[in-house]
């Protein structure tokens, strides 16, 4: 069965190529630029959103990068880090990916546009607004090196992921010192580089 993961690196895309790295999962993948994703009918039959990342898996579609990423997990991780062991070890991998697309990547994506030149003038409300899930992320992280359990694992890949807009966001993490070390060691993984 081959995998394909649509998306140019530059993207949304990079959290699944990161996984798909981290799991050792053979895979190709077809870079579809973000401002041309509607010239891509392989990208329309895996995502008629349109929108990338996507993902297909011999016959099986599927899009949202962090769902993407646990299913990869799921299918994938068996005997690694990033199997789940429990019900309850998921549902938490599960409740920190939700809580990484809902609290943090809207105002995430405000300031990097803005550093990209894009700014919607809002950087103030948008640095605000992740006052408070930083804080619940900081005190989280006292105490415990991974996300969830005891090793790096999915729920690392997909926070991780989404936070690291904060770094060509220009968002300074130092009065979050938990959550800047802990970043610092999943972006120096070779698999995130990659
Ligand atoms: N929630 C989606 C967002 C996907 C998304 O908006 N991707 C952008 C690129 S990073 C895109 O495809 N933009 C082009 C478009 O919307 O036409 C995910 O995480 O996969």
């Amino acid at each position: 069965m081959s995998i394909t993961i649509y998306g140019m690196p530059q993207s949304r895309a990079a959290r699944c190529l990161w996984m798909a790295r981290e799991l050792g999962i053979e895979h190709a993948n077809d870079p579809v630029h973000f401002q041309k994703t509607r010239e891509s009918p392989a990208l329309r039959a895996a995502n008629p959103n349109q929108r990338i990342p996507a993902l297909v898996d011999g016959g099986f579609t599927l899009f949202e990068s962090l769902a993407i990423n646990l299913y990869l997990a799921r299918k994938y991780g068996a005997g690694t880090g990033f199997e789940s062991p429990t019900l309850e070890h998921e549902a938490l991998v599960t409740q920190w990916s939700f809580w990484a697309m809902t609290e943090l990547e809207k105002p995430l994506l405000g300031l990097l546009m803005s550093a990209f030149g894009r700014s919607d003038g809002k950087e103030e409300e948008h640095k605000a607004a992740l006052e408070r899930p930083l804080k619940v992320l900081d005190a989280h992280l006292t105490g415990r090196a991974w996300m969830v359990g005891t090793q790096f694992g999915t729920a690392d890949v997909n926070v991780a992921a989404v936070l690291s807009w904060a770094i060509p966001g220009k968002l300074d993490l130092s009065r979050w010192p938990r959550v800047a070390e802990w970043l610092g060691r999943c972006t120096a993984r070779p698999a995130f580089k990659g």
